[in-house]
């Protein structure tokens, strides 16, 4: 499993925390993924066979909230 950390802006409370996990959790190849909505940071596991950074960050962005 390879890791990864998102800088997430936008998220506000804990509907936009829960917003952006189900986003990245709804991808193939995302195992895990947990938004720290103090740090705007979402912490991602993923196999990089099934899934890359640029469909996360897609991800997040269709959900409503900008990579940085
Ligand atoms: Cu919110």
């Amino acid at each position: 499993m390879a890791e990864a950390t998102l800088q997430v802006a936008g998220m506000s409370c804990n509907h936009c925390k829960m917003s952006v996990e189900k986003a990245l959790q709804g991808l193939t190849g995302v195992s895990t993924a947990v938004v720290d909505l103090a740090a705007g940071t979402a912490r991602i596991t993923y196999d990089a066979a099934e899934v890359n950074l640029e469909a996360m960050k897609k991800a997040v962005t269709d959900a409503g909230y900008e990579v940085k």
